[in-house]
């Protein structure tokens, strides 16, 4: 069986496994300092781009956000010629509330202002929500993640650190599993979601969502480290091709603690963001 392998970087969580030939993408991770010179992970020593909030504007039930990327060493505005794509974009914002429960997938738009990228969002919960740009700079060809906290004036809101291995969505039956039950840190695992409709069938209908059948995206109990990991296997190349029901990755969490994972998909033409969460226990 073909495995392409589709990775993983976090950093500080989560490390990657070796790699394997046909890894095309890097994902990653911050916060990674000790994890070596793998060429997939990426830290915060090798982030060059950084992300400021320049602007937030409540329009109706919506806020106007805009951002600024910058060089970190020169403070010149990043174009998005300065990016290279990752899954059919250049820029990703994964944004979180600070219970780990209201998860966005978002792709900014450019703006007149160079380095400036706009979007408009409506959070669902009334807390402290920070924002993850996953980017791609031609300058390292090495995905790195920066954070910067968009909304900080709340409470600060407690997380349910209760592991679920299952969640239903729109109808849909999502069950995680792993190799090995305990997940500990450090330690390389292999994971799968198996999809299931009400009826209990397997769900062989995954539609490509940005060019793969899932975006796994996890985030720490501390909100300092986000991890997005593809589905291993071959991935969809054209809007006709379909997965499912098996989705099969790896993990390597490197640090104890919660962590809340996302399972972004797609099926009859609705995009579903399926939560689960695991708890990594510390290496013996
Ligand atoms: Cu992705």
């Amino acid at each position: 069986m073909l495995k392409l392998m589709s990775y993983t970087i976090l950093v500080g969580l989560f490390g990657s496994l070796p790699l394997q030939a046909g890894s095309r993408h890097n994902h990653l991770a911050m916060n990674t300092s000790k994890i070596g010179n793998d060429h997939q992970f990426t830290s915060k020593e090798h982030a060059v781009i950084k992300v400021s909030v320049i602007k937030q504007e409540n329009i109706h039930e919506k806020t106007l956000v805009q951002i600024k990327l910058t060089r970190i060493k020169d403070d010149q505005p990043i174009a998005l010629n300065d990016l290279k794509e990752a899954h059919t974009q250049k820029v990703h914002l994964l944004i979180i509330d600070d219970s780990l429960t209201d998860y966005h997938h978002i792709h900014p738009e450019t703006t007149n202002k160079v380095g400036v990228y706009q979007f408009e969002w409506t959070p669902k919960i009334n807390g402290n929500y920070r924002l993850w740009a996953d980017l791609l700079p031609v300058e390292t060809n090495q995905q790195q993640y920066v954070a910067v906290d968009l909304i900080k004036d709340k409470k600060v809101a407690e997380i349910d650190k209760a592991s679920f291995m299952q969640s239903t969505v729109e109808g849909y039956t999502f069950k995680l599993s792993f190799e090995n039950e305990n997940l500990i840190a450090g330690n390389p695992v292999m994971g799968k979601i198996i999809v299931t409709n009400e009826k209990g069938e397997p769900v062989k209908t995954l539609e490509p969502v940005m060019a793969a059948y899932a975006h796994i995206v996890g985030f720490s109990e501390n909100q300092q480290s986000v991890v997005h990991l593809h589905p291993m296997g071959t991935e969809p190349t054209k809007k006709a091709d379909r997965g499912g029901p098996e989705l099969e990755f790896h993990l390597q969490p490197m640090s104890p603690g919660f962590i809340k994972l996302f399972a972004q998909v797609k099926i009859n033409g609705k995009e579903l963001f399926v939560p689960f969460g695991i708890n990594i226990k510390a290496k013996a």
